[in-house]
């Protein structure tokens, strides 16, 4: 397995915006554990961390000057910015807010970086979803193809990955832009397709619903990874990725919802039976999402370890033992 910073000597200081969410909590143990870094991470002030290994810090990334002074008290080596309006769904039902979130707040985020005396090394997280309606023969689908994003929140990463290539050219900035395709793995929130359908088999294991499933688009087809993979990339990337370039980060592989869905159910025992949720189609939906990963793999060897079958299970056992204890 490729060790980013291994050779470090010196403790360097990594700051992670946005670290309450799912990938913030794997990356600061990631960040800390493996590659020895004194890590900082930052909140919303009605969010939690529980992680003793990180300095915590309450941040809102609309507030430009705060982001300054935190900044200038940290001192990092090394900037992850994670912080977002993260789901699509709720991206369609509040656009503004995702705009501010996505757009405005990554630039004041790279507007505080720019006061500093020195260069950090930034890695901005976009997502495959920028892509967008990927047209037959351009899947798997490399970092130079158009984008075409197909919802709001894709067209907000979208904006993010152009705002932060131009950053890096204007200011000369270490900014490196990341396409994150779908991440899982346990504790990530139901909001999202593969905890969403561990939550509901959990449920109906435990006789708290019908054995009833329900479900969105089970055609579309995406390119799963499990968040341990993920942020072992990020890391790669803040310390060897080329200023103002883009790097796909997801397995190489499409896979389809109804798959992953069959796949979980053959997990229980219970019977359980398939129903469509209109609440869970989107207006519009992107039918194939996957990654061309060579970019990423020839610059650092980084290439995911964990099979979907482990990451699907390892779910699917967080959500029955959290269902339980409840
Ligand atoms: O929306 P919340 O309350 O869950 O808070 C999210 C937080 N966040 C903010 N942080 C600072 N200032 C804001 N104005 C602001 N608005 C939202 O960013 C959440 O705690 C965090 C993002 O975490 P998740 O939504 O769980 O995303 P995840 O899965 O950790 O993905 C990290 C990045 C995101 O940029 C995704 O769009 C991308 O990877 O795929």
């Amino acid at each position: 397995m490729q060790q980013p910073f291994a050779m470090v000597i010196n403790m360097k200081r990594a700051i992670i915006i946005g670290a309450a969410g799912f990938v913030g909590g794997y990356l600061i143990n990631y960040l800390n554990r493996e590659c020895g870094l004194e890590v900082f991470a930052t909140k919303l002030k009605s969010e939690k961390i529980e992680n003793n290994t990180a300095q915590i810090h309450d941040l809102d990334i609309m507030d430009k000057e705060a982001i300054v002074s935190l900044l200038f008290e940290v001192r990092p080596d090394y900037i992850f910015h994670l912080a977002a309006q993260s789901s699509v769904g709720l991206a369609w039902k509040n656009p503004g807010l995702t705009i501010d979130v996505n757009i405005k707040g990554s630039v004041n985020v790279m507007d505080a970086i720019r006061e500093l005396y020195y260069k950090p090394r930034v890695l901005l997280i976009g997502s495959g979803e920028e892509y967008g309606h990927i047209k037959t023969g351009e899947t798997p689908i490399r970092e130079t193809n158009m984008v075409r994003p197909g919802n709001i929140y894709a067209a907000t990463k979208a904006c993010q990955n152009m705002i932060g290539n131009i950053y890096a050219r204007a200011y000369d900035m270490k900014v490196v832009m990341v396409r994150a395709f779908n991440h899982i793995g346990p504790t990530q929130a139901p909001i999202f397709v593969v905890a969403d359908f561990c939550k509901q088999v959990a449920e109906i294991e435990q006789g708290m619903r019908e054995p009833v499933m329900y479900v969105g688009n089970l055609d579309a087809k995406r390119d799963f990874t499990d968040v341990r993979d993920v942020v072992r990339a990020y890391a790669l990337l803040a310390e060897q990725g080329i200023a103002g370039e883009t790097y796909n980060v997801g397995s190489g592989h499409a896979i389809a919802i109804r798959e992953i869905l069959d796949r979980i159910i053959s997990m229980s025992d219970c019977d359980i039976a398939v129903e469509i949720d209109p609440n869970k189609l989107r207006p519009v939906d992107v039918p194939i999402i996957e990654a061309d990963i060579s970019k990423i793999r020839t610059l650092t060897g980084w290439t995911p370890e964990i099979s979907l079958e482990q990451t699907i299970q390892e779910t699917l056992d967080y959500w029955r033992g959290s269902i339980r204890n409840n």
